[in-house]
């Protein structure tokens, strides 16, 4: 016969449903915020967007981009105490009977699915926010689709247990009454102990990413690698030197052309400057989790595009000066355009923008993922 463990073989008492019900909710609720924030930010990106995307308020993606990182990695060892907790259920034997065997067949599908996609999700998602990219796919489709895989999977997963999960949080952590086979050997740490443990430990990884949106905890996070760093106190993710942009960016032949239908308006620098100045703050947040504010002065995007006559409302797309990558060129909805904060920059914290952050000009606009925040804009279309 089969050399196979069995259920019965894991003696610990630690494998119990009541530590497997307890963290399981809690990871359920992170698994909620961060499947929930990143629709968000899916829609956010999207090209097609049949309710516009609200420009206010300015900070609302800072904060929903900013709990998804947290929730997603606090995590992390929060499913891997609930995989521990549960793992002999692997080894349990199928129930002979056909309609049973097969009902338990399905279930175990559901949990595969459910776990290898929470682990690509956590690990894709992991190697995002240290801009880490060993991956030839896309980052952005694939990480949605996969969210729909493990938010599915979760709730069938949830609706099969839900009669354990019940009794599991009825009763006390240690009460042996749920015990299965012969989990009842006792060890070191209690079951409260290990879930309080999963706490700590889920409290010390949200800690060790916050600091990337929450400026005061920067000194404890060391998940945190770009919290300040960058010129003029402000991150950089891309640099003018990795883009290519460095000469086209200083050369004194540099033009800001805004362009609808066969109309074309073309501004240096110096002209841009000339125009009125608008100051305010707003925050660049990047999708990869940090975010830090600027203060940003330079010339409200509408009077640029009332110089072409744009229609209110009409998208408008911009062109930056890089040659090639994704975020070289990004489409700004009619209603952020319309929005009198939007400004092409030209300063930021009163000194001219560095290189990096976009020199000769940048878009800033509120409530706008940070990946769409163009730099080096030298192209303004309307169009309509
Ligand atoms: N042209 C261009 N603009 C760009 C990018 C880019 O790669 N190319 N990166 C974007 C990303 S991902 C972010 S988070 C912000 C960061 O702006 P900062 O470097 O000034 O902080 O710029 C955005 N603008
Ligand atoms: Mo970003």
């Amino acid at each position: 016969m089969s050399r196979l463990p069995s259920d019965e073989s894991f003696t610990s008492r630690l494998h119990s449903a009541a530590v497997a019900a307890r963290v399981g909710l809690v990871l359920a609720v992170c698994f909620g915020i961060c499947f929930t924030t990143g629709l968000i930010s899916h829609y956010a990106q999207s090209p097609s967007q049949p309710v516009p995307f609200p420009t206010s308020p300015s900070w609302g993606y800072r904060v929903t981009q900013g709990l998804h990182v947290v929730t997603g990695t606090a995590s992390v060892p929060l499913l891997l105490v609930k995989l521990w907790t549960v793992y002999p259920q692997l080894f349990r034997r199928p129930p002979r009977e056909l309609r049973k065997a097969a009902l338990d067949g399905l279930e175990r599908l559901s949990i595969l699915t459910l776990v290898a996609s929470a682990l690509f999700l956590l690990a894709s998602g992991l190697a995002n926010i240290t801009e880490w990219y060993p991956w030839d796919f896309s980052f952005r489709p694939t990480h949605y689709a996969l969210a729909w895989i493990a938010i599915g999977s979760l709730v069938v997963h949830v609706a099969v247990k839900l009669a354990v999960i019940r009794e599991a949080l009825g009763t006390d952590v240690e009460d042996p009454a749920l015990d299965s086979g012969n989990a009842t050997r006792p060890s070191a740490l209690s079951r409260r102990g290990l879930v309080r443990a999963s706490w700590l430990a889920a409290g010390l990884a949200a800690l060790a990413v916050a600091g990337n949106t929450v400026p005061f905890l920067r000194k404890v996070s060391v998940l945190a690698p770009h919290s300040g760093d960058g010129p003029q106190d402000l991150p950089v993710t891309k640099s003018a030197y990795a883009a290519r942009v460095g000469a086209a960016a200083t050369s004194a032949a540099y033009r800001l052309e805004l362009v609808r239908g066969d109309r074309t308006v073309t501004l240096s620098r110096d002209e841009l400057l000339a125009l009125d100045q608008q100051t305010q703050e707003l925050p660049i947040a990047c999708v990869e989790g940090w975010s830090a504010s600027g203060t940003w002065t330079g010339v409200r995007l509408r009077t640029l595009l009332d110089l072409v006559d744009r229609p209110a409302g009409s998208d408008v797309h911009l062109t930056s000066l890089q040659e090639s990558g994704a975020f070289r060129r990004s489409t700004l909805p009619g209603n952020f355009a319309d929005d009198d904060r939007t400004t092409l920059a030209l300063l930021l914290n009163g000194e001219a923008l560095a290189l990096d952050h976009g020199y000769p000009a940048r878009l800033i606009a509120p409530n706008r993922p940070g990946v769409l925040q163009t730099k080096w804009v030298t192209r303004i279309e309307v169009l309509a």
